[in-house]
């Protein structure tokens, strides 16, 4: 390498998942007091679901809507959102959640692959917008003007997660991949692991537990996001 080239700063990719917002307050979907419990996750976050019963499902999302205004980002959020803004290299933040807490932080290009919940979009005109009240089957399209079309612009089981391409490729350019407070249950964001090290790059799980694919990363670090996710980031950029 020339004299005065630096290696190249590693490229970043972190994976989120529910467990990093627990902190917060905000309830996981899978630890005893889950948000699935109580809740057949067929009987709510599902299109068969939404089209058998879709105030049921619009209760479940306006429930959780309202949480966001009652819980703010906690340490893991905002050590991720100064790593944006002090690693030389590029850092790629992808997560599963549905809240605002990393916007909240000052995380910037959040990538959501499984969408945001103060966002809805029509099924019948496809119009996007924010959404931060109640949503109810009669509320009405501004746009097409028809009722029953509005939904949480949430990726359910058996949808197609958003961003995927971009995604991909970013796992693919990265020589780092860190998963942070998510159960490696779901795919395809459970598999991004295997991405990661189909092309050499370094991986690190942080969970306060072992999970389903944490046989697949070659660190840990094993301890409530809040505490854990801070010392790795200040211990990156030390050096
Ligand atoms: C797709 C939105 C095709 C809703 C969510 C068999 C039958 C049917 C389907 C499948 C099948 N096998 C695989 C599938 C596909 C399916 C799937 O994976 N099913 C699983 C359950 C088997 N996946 C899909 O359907 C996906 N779509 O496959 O389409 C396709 C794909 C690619 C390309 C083309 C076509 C769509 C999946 C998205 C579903 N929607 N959410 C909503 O949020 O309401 S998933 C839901 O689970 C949330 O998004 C959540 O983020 C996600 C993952 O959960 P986690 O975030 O990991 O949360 P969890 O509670 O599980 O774990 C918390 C973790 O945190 C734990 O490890 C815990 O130890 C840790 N923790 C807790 N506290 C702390 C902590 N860690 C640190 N500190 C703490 N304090």
């Amino acid at each position: 390498m020339p004299c005065g080239m630096r290696a190249q700063e590693p490229s970043i990719v972190i994976l989120t998942g529910a467990g990093i917002s627990a902190e917060s307050g905000l309830p996981t979907f899978r630890d005893k007091d889950g948000l699935w419990e109580g809740q057949r996750v067929e009987d709510v976050a599902c299109p068969q679901a939404f089209a058998r019963d879709p105030e049921r499902v619009q209760r479940f999302y306006n429930l959780r809507r309202a949480a966001l205004r009652t819980v703010e980002p906690n340490a893991a959020h905002l050590a991720l959102a100064r790593l944006q803004q002090a690693w030389p290299g590029r850092v790629t933040l992808v997560t599963q959640n549905v809240d605002d807490l990393h916007e909240r932080a000052g995380s910037t290009a959040v990538t959501h692959m499984h969408g945001e919940l103060q966002m809805v979009r029509c099924d019948f005109c496809g119009h996007r917008m924010e959404w931060l009240d109640e949503l109810h089957t009669t509320t009405v399209c501004p746009v097409c003007l028809r009722s029953r079309g509005l939904r949480p612009d949430i990726v359910w089981f058996g949808e197609i997660p958003f961003h995927m391409d971009l995604i991909q490729d970013a796992v693919e350019a990265s020589t780092l991949f860190v998963a942070i407070g998510t159960s490696g249950q779901v795919y395809p964001a459970a598999g991004l692991v295997q991405v990661a090290r189909a092309v050499g790059a370094a991986t690190l799980e942080i969970n306060n537990a072992q999970t389903a694919v944490s046989g697949c990363f070659d660190h840990h670090r094993i301890g409530p996001a809040s505490v854990e996710v801070p010392r790795w980031v200040e211990g990156l950029l030390a050096g």
